[in-house]
C-alpha cells in the first residue's frame, strides 16, 4: 500500500533541508488543491508536527513529534518494502495480537504494526511484558518466507541480529545476544523478540515477529517487577533516542537479513549472530518445557540449535529454552 498523502508531505517537507516550500507547489505536486494542502498541514500541526510559515515562500518543517507514527517512521524509511504499510495506534492491547488478524485478512509481507502502548503486551509462553507508553518499540512485522514450519524459530536468531546492530548504529551501544531472543546490555534485558507462527503442516504462511525494545525509560520508570532485569537504550548510551528512526532501521536491518536468509540459509549469517552472543563459551543452564540440561554452550548449529555439551561430554542440541548463566 502506498504511504498516506500525509506522510509523503513530511517526507517532501524533511527533504527540502529547511528551503521553505509553498502550499501551491505542494498542491500542484500531489494534485489536490491549496485547500486540502492546509487542512493536512493543520492535521499534522494536531499530531505534534511543526512548521513556520516563511512570508510568502511556504512551509518549513521545524519540529516532529516524540511519537513512533507511520509519517514518523515513513520520513527515515531506506527499505524496499517493509514498512509501507505501517498500522499505528496509541493504544493496542498486543501488536501481536492485531499482526496474527492482520496476516490472516491477507496483510503483505512487510507491514507494521506499532503503538505506543500495549495494555496486554505478552512475551513467550504467555508471560507478559512491560511495555510502557511512549518509552519504547512494541511493534509486530508480518514476514512471509517460503519456509518451511519447522525452520521458523531461525528468524528469532535473524531478527536478533538485525535488532543488534540498528541499536548499535543509532545508539551507540552494543547489545549481546542471549539465546535465543533476548538482547542484553550490560547483562540486563533492553529487547524480546517473540517469533510466531501462521503455517499448513508443511509450508508457512506467515511469521508475526514481536519486537518490544525498552528506548527512552529512565531508572524509575520500570515496574517493581522487571527494575533489577530491564535496561533501556536511554540509560546506556545517556542519550535521548529517536524511536522512529530505530524502527527505520530495524526494518532496513531486517529486510536484508531475511531476503538473504530465504536465499542462503542461517550459515551466512550465523558468523555475526556468534560475534554478538554472550551465550556461547559459557556453562550455562537451559530449562525447557520438560527438562534442565547444565552444560557448556559450545556454539550454534547452521540450523540455529544451541549445542549444549553436557557434564558427561554428550553434545544435547537444545531447540527451545530459558537459559541462564550456571556457576
Ligand atoms: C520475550 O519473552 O522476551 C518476548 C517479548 C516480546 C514483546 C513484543 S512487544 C511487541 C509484540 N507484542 C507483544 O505482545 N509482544 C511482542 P520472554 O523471553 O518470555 O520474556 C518475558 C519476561 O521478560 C517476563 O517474564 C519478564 O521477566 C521480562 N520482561 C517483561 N517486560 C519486560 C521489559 N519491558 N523489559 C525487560 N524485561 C521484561
Amino acid at each position: 500500500m502506498k504511504a498516506t498523502l500525509k506522510n509523503e508531505i513530511i517526507k517532501r517537507l524533511v527533504e527540502a533541508n529547511g528551503e521553505p516550500i509553498s502550499g501551491q507547489q505542494l498542491a500542484d505536486e500531489f494534485g489536490i488543491s491549496r485547500t486540502a494542502i492546509w487542512k493536512h498541514m493543520k492535521q499534522l500541526q494536531e499530531k505534534g508536527y511543526a512548521f513556520e510559515t516563511v512570508k510568502k515562500r511556504g512551509y518549513v518543517l521545524t519540529a516532529t513529534p516524540d511519537t513512533v507514527d507511520d509519517a514518523n517512521i515513513s520520513m527515515a524509511l531506506e527499505t524496499e518494502n517493509f514498512g509501507s504499510r505501517i498500522i499505528y495506534e496509541q493504544s493496542m492491547t498486543s501488536t501481536q495480537a492485531i499482526a496474527h488478524n492482520k496476516a490472516q485478512e491477507g496483510a503483505p509481507e512487510g507491514t507494521v504494526i506499532i503503538c505506543e502502548e500495549q495494555t496486554a503486551g505478552r512475551g513467550r509462553m504467555m508471560r507478559e511484558w512491560k511495555s510502557m507508553k511512549g518509552k519504547g518499540i512494541w511493534m509486530s512485522v508480518i514476514l512471509r518466507p517460503e519456509i518451511a514450519p519447522y525452520e521458523a524459530p531461525q528468524f528469532t536468531l535473524v531478527a536478533a541480529v538485525a535488532l543488534t546492530k540498528a541499536i548499535a548504529d543509532i545508539s551507540g551501544v552494543q547489545p549481546e545476544i542471549k539465546w535465543p531472543n533476548d538482547l542484553l546490555i550490560e547483562g540486563k534485558k533492553c529487547t524480546g523478540i517473540l517469533t510466531e507462527l501462521q503455517a499448513d503442516p508443511d509450508r508457512v504462511n506467515a511469521i508475526i515477529m514481536g519486537m518490544g525494545i525498552n528506548v527512552n525509560h529512565q531508572p524509575n520508570d520500570f515496574e517493581e517487577e522487571i527494575k533489577d532485569i530491564a535496561t533501556s537504550l536511554k540509560i546506556a548510551s545517556g542519550k535521548h533516542i529517536d524511536r522512529a528512526t530505530l524502527v527505520a532501521k530495524i526494518l532496513y536491518y531486517l529486510e536484508i537479513y531475511s531476503a538473504q536468509y530465504v536465499k542462503e540459509g542461517f550459515e551466512p549469517i550465523k558468523s555475526q549472530w556468534e560475534s554478538y552472543s554472550c551465550t556461547i563459551g559459557n556453562r550455562i543452564r537451559a530449562t525447557t518445557l520438560q527438562d534442565v540440561f547444565i552444560g557448556k554452550a559450545i556454539g550454534i548449529t547452521n540450523d540455529g540449535v544451541l549445542q549444549l555439551q553436557l557434564d558427561d561430554g554428550t553434545i544435547k542440541g537444545i531447540y527451545s529454552a530459558d537459559i541462564s548463566l550456571e556457576k
